[in-house]
């Protein structure tokens, strides 16, 4: 199969079959270069120079769940956690506000205190406060929820709901989170979506799913009602254990994750032009922003303050206290290739497209 022509029907709108996404998938060296070229064509045609920015703020890192790539599986018990409280995230909200974001992410672990009744009405006056005092877009990133708490978070206010699969194939699903029902997540951002939220779904790299797996998982997506897409490698901990291998049995190779998780950033953006898509700072700090923007994302995610006692999620406190995730950081980081965040009116007339 020939790349080129290839990357010039899709720049021309011509969707990739199976076997055509799994090749592009499998660039690496000058080749992956060209379809991040491509990428960049197709974001450029969208959404021009602009890029939106999320703050992101991990509320709580309770969780029921045990989830096999994550740290904050419950039954890590090794892990010091942390709860914040509804004036705490009011305050970390209003402060990330300040510095010029787009989107507050409220982002936490299937806590049973958040999600509890009180907790959760606790959650929607937050959700509400923030959208009343700032002019930032309130993601909300809290696990599997029922219709009715969708509803809730839709009411105070809520513009996105962001549940990730991690991946679309059941098998991998199990692995990857013991106990958890497929059908049901991806319900729920099915349920968001009537609701009139923005839905985002997510995809894990190097935890065990092969290019084929990950062609399928991109072209299921292309057909889900989904605002945003991502693209994130798994980091891993002493205290969590991803499936070593593939599915298929392939031993996984470490070294090519980073090319495999750029590669699939670049073909969500050439299969998906006007999607947001995140280049996360949570995986490689902010020195592994360059390479994500120039894979096609549009928006940068997991901003976090400094001093404020957060962590993020895929890695621990990697660029938190040291001030590299605050906006002015990206902001420069974005002015190096060209590219400036987003005016209010750009983001907000990107959630209407379709
Ligand atoms: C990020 N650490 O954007 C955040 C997180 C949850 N909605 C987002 C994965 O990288």
């Amino acid at each position: 199969m020939k790349l080129e022509p290839l990357l010039e029907r899709l720049l021309e709108g011509a969707q990739p079959d199976r076997r055509e996404t799994r090749f592009l998938l499998t660039r690496r060296g000058g080749e992956l270069r060209q379809l991040c070229a491509a990428a960049r064509q197709a974001r450029e045609r969208v959404f021009g120079p602009a890029v939106g920015l999320y703050g992101f703020i991990y509320l709580s890192t309770h969780c029921r769940n045990d989830c096999a790539f994550c740290r904050c599986r419950s039954s890590n018990a090794d892990l010091a956690r942390y709860r914040k409280s509804a004036e705490e995230v009011l305050h970390i909200g209003l402060r990330l506000a300040g510095e010029g974001v787009h989107v507050l992410d409220l982002t936490l672990g299937e806590d049973p205190r958040w999600l509890g009744a009180r907790g959760f009405a606790s959650l929607c006056e937050v959700v509400s406060q923030l959208r009343a005092r700032t002019d930032c877009a309130v993601m909300v990133s809290p696990g599997l929820l029922d219709a009715a708490r969708l509803e809730a978070l839709a009411q105070a206010g809520a513009q996105w709901y962001a549940c990730y699969q991690e991946t679309h194939d059941p098998a991998l699903f199990r692995r990857l989170r013991p106990r958890q029902d497929f059908a049901a997540r991806q319900d729920a951002r099915r349920a968001a979506t009537r609701l009139g939220l923005h839905a985002e779904d997510g995809l894990l790299v190097g935890a065990g799913a092969s290019p084929e797996l990950l062609a399928d998982a991109v072209l299921h997506m292309a057909g889900q009602e989904l605002r945003q897409v991502r693209a994130m490698r798994y980091v891993p901990h002493a205290s969590t254990c991803p499936p070593l291998g593939t599915v298929s049995g392939q031993p996984g190779d470490l070294r090519d994750e980073p090319d495999q998780e750029l590669a699939l950033m670049a073909v969500l953006r050439l299969v998906m032009p006007s999607r947001c898509i995140p280049a996360s700072l949570d995986v490689d700090g902010l020195d592994g922003l360059a390479a994500r923007l120039d894979a096609g994302a549009n928006v940068v995610t997991s901003l976090v303050p400094a001093g404020e006692g957060l962590r993020g999620v895929a890695s621990d406190d990697l660029d938190i206290d040291n001030n590299r995730r605050c906006a002015e950081a990206v902001r420069t980081a974005l002015r190096r290739q060209g590219l400036r965040p987003a005016t209010r009116e750009e983001y907000q007339s990107w959630l209407a497209l379709s």
